[in-house]
């Protein structure tokens, strides 16, 4: 065994999910190790790809053979259990980590019941709590992928220096010449614990040359695909016909009027929608704004205690599984309860 317990005992006798810190032998490193069963070790080390590859590879030197995540789940006697726990590897906030961390306590479980109540000819209970659970799908799905947000507008009103400031450190190119992001400028964040994916796009205005021009196109597709678009504005600017044309062919889930530090003679046109307000150069407004895109994202949370599928292939079995229960040409109950034993 290539792990070395930093407190001298013998790793052989630890008790199970015991956390033990120690060293890895044939690399260095420092690393805990947890025993999970008789032949089962969760092992985590700290220092990014370059200290897994390490480990992976003084494994390999021992016979130990690398398998991918689908076959690890066919090896494990409840495949729910171990989708969950491959879905929580993904999580990337503290937030979204716990919610998965609560699936895994009682997604199986509900599973199983799922299956009792099917094979009790309680078929009709299986349904509705089946529906339940699929309708909290996009939510549990999107637990481990960032939801994207989209910043657009007209070029020069901030947007650049907006998604600066919701991200903490600055990235895009912010400048006076209007036209400076000709492309879309993808971070990855959270937002209230969401992980986000901030999209800063090109500003959309008729380009002046081929570059600018495919920016805005690119623009424009984000902003169709996105989970939530916030439209910019310059506060401190008239509200013109271009500006009402953007809106209407935008369709915000957000209006934000940026630049309020600067004196402004046209907030009180009749067009002009209500939105927020802000100021990346004094910050106000910036806290409120982004609490408010939080609530946009999720607005409303599963109840504790309610089970979904967090993963694509659970979403669909169970998909498959109500199919198949509402299906006229029903099959006997007691044999289709197997199928929701296996995960692809
Ligand atoms: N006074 C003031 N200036 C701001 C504010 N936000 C941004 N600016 C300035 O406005 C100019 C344009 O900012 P950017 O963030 O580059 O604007 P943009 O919308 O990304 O511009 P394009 O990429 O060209 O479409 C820069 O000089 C910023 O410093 C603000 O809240 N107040
Ligand atoms: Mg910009």
């Amino acid at each position: 065994m290539h792990f070395r317990p930093a407190d001298g005992n013998s790793f052989c006798r630890t008790r199970n999910r015991r956390i033990v810190y120690g060293i890895w032998q044939p690399t260095g490193e420092d690393l805990v190790v947890s025993r999970r069963g008789d032949q089962a070790f969760e092992v985590h080390c700290h220092g990014g790809n370059s200290a897994c590859s390490a480990i992976l590879s003084s494994l390999a030197d021992s016979n130990v053979r690398q398998v991918s995540p689908a076959e690890l789940i066919r090896a494990f006697e409840n495949p729910w259990t171990v989708s969950t726990q491959l879905a929580l590897t993904q999580a990337t906030t503290a937030r979204t980590a716990k919610l998965l961390l609560h699936q895994l306590g009682i997604l199986p479980e509900s599973i199983r019941k799922i299956g009792e109540l099917t094979r009790t000819d309680q078929v009709h209970a299986a349904i509705e709590q089946l529906e339940r659970m699929l309708g909290w799908s996009d939510f549990g799905i999107q637990l481990t992928k960032p939801r994207s947000v989209v910043l657009c507008g007209q070029p020069n009103v901030g947007k650049s220096s907006l998604a600066n400031a919701m991200i903490g450190f600055q990235r895009a190119i912010v400048h006076d010449v209007a036209g400076t992001t000709r492309d879309v400028v993808s971070q990855l964040t959270a937002i209230d614990g969401w992980p986000v994916e901030l999209k800063d796009t090109a500003g959309l205005r008729q380009a002046t040359d081929t570059i600018e021009a495919i920016g805005i196109e690119k623009a424009r597709t984000e902003i169709e695909l996105a989970s939530l678009s916030i439209c910019v504005f310059d506060h401190s600017q008239a509200w013109t016909r271009q500006d009402q044309d953007l809106l209407e062919s935008i369709v915000p889930d957000l209006v934000v009027f940026n630049k309020t530090d600067l004196a402004s003679m046209y907030s009180s046109h009749p067009d002009r929608p209500g939105g927020m307000q802000t100021s990346v150069k004094t910050g106000r407004g910036i806290e409120h704004m982004i609490d408010c895109v939080g609530r946009l994202l999720v607005p409303e949370l599963p109840a504790p205690g309610q089970a979904y599928p967090v993963t694509e292939a659970q979403r669909l079995k169970l998909a498959d599984f109500l199919d198949r229960l509402r299906s006229p040409q029903q099959v006997d109950p007691k044999e289709i309860s197997e199928l929701l034993v296996d995960i692809e």
